[in-house]
């Protein structure tokens, strides 16, 4: 089973994190990692902590000579803004963040819980994701993501473009978006925001293309892909829902204008004219590219705080401010490109799972053959 942990606090030395069950022989490209965690560091409206950090793995195990060796791969960011020891401790709760529930439940300090449930975590799950889009790619499988939507500010074409599309067009984007003209509205948003001394949240959008037919399961509950992916992005910080497909939008729809039609031909087998799904039927790929899209929340942490309550004195007070972002949902779309990548790499490994990169090839290779037969 292809899994992670992570561990590190914002402010400490590092954030690492340890892969299992990641094979043999796949070629680890430390450069193109450190882009991958780059691209999590952009976007307009961060905060002044990106002008501290300049991301980058250092690699700890399970690599040798550039290759993975099929043993947990450790992967390590060391943090500049190193000062956790000196932090002061904090008592106002900010809503919307982990700090009042967290401090209840580990009877501890508001500091322990945020330094810990801070989106600093994020780096290091990008790079887990960066290295199973490594695997993927031997299989031509690839993944892009790009933002819809910052607060009230949305792409008007939202239509189906391709990973490669999407990367092309984004290129360059300040937000991650593909359409130049709404771009500059999302970053006038985002600068209303911050003069508003508030935050905001937005809506992206991940596809991956090049997915073979049956990945995941119908059979068994925790097998089914849509509630891996679901997870996988579920808990990545300030996330509020998932869609897959249509989404939301198949609860108003009757069912003809819902679901993918069948159609075969000798030289491509079956394949579909629509792709309202979202790649997924049963819990299992249907061969289509994945689509999903991911909704977050505005960051919790307001210059204008809201009410809150000091937890010692138990009197009305407004939540702390702590140096925060105003708008992170460019950054977001790299994060759960990253963890839907490794989501599927999962479900990859689970169907064509061996040791080696090469038992792995033979094994997806069987499976088209017999796919094709
Ligand atoms: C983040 C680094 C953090 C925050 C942000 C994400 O840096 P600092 O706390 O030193 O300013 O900017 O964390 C949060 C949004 C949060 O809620 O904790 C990063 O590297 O992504």
């Amino acid at each position: 089973m292809l899994r992670y942990v992570t561990t590190g606090e914002s402010h400490g030395k590092c954030l690492a994190v340890i892969i299992e069950g990641f094979p043999s022989g796949v070629k680890i490209d430390t450069d193109w990692i450190n882009e991958e965690l780059r691209r999590r560091q952009q976007g307009y409206g961060r905060g002044g902590r990106q002008r501290i950090e300049t991301d980058k793995i250092s690699i700890l195990g399970g690599v040798i000579r550039g290759i993975s060796t099929g043993a947990p791969i450790g992967l390590m960011v060391a943090n500049a803004d190193v000062k956790i020891d000196e932090m002061p401790e904090l008592y106002r709760p900010r809503p919307g963040h982990a700090d009042l529930s967290g401090a209840l439940k580990y009877a501890q300090g508001i500091r322990a819980v945020l330094e810990r449930a801070s989106a600093r975590e994020t780096a290091v799950r990008v790079a887990a994701g960066a290295v199973a889009k490594l695997l993927l790619r031997e299989f031509e499988i690839q993944s892009a993501s790009r933002v819809l939507r910052i607060g009230a500010v949305s792409v008007e074409d939202s239509g189906e473009l391709s990973p490669e599309e999407i990367v092309r067009l984004t290129r360059g984007s300040e937000v991650n978006c593909t359409c130049r003209k709404t771009e500059k509205r999302m970053k006038e948003a985002i600068d209303e925001a911050r003069r508003k001394k508030d935050t905001l949240g937005g809506i992206y959008e991940i596809c991956i293309s090049g997915l073979p037919a049956g990945l995941g399961s119908y059979a068994h509950h925790e097998d089914k892909l849509d509630g891996i992916l679901a997870q996988a992005l579920m808990s990545i910080q300030s996330v509020k829902a998932v869609e897959i497909g249509l989404g939301t939008a198949a609860g108003t729809l009757p069912g003809s204008l819902t679901h993918d039609e069948i159609f075969y031909d000798s030289a491509r087998g079956y394949y579909r004219k629509t792709n309202r799904c979202g790649g997924l039927e049963g819990g299992m790929t249907n061969g289509s590219d994945l689509w999903i899209r991911v909704t977050m929340k505005p960051i919790a942490t307001l210059g204008q705080p809201l009410a809150s309550v000091h937890m010692e004195s138990k009197t009305a007070q407004k939540a702390d401010i702590e140096r925060s972002d105003i708008c992170a949902v460019p950054a977001g779309s790299v994060i759960g490109e990253n963890a839907a990548a490794f989501a599927v790499a999962g479900a990859f490994l689970e169907k064509f799972g061996g040791d080696s990169l090469t038992e792995i090839r033979r094994n997806y290779e069987g499976y088209l053959k017999q796919m094709r037969g």
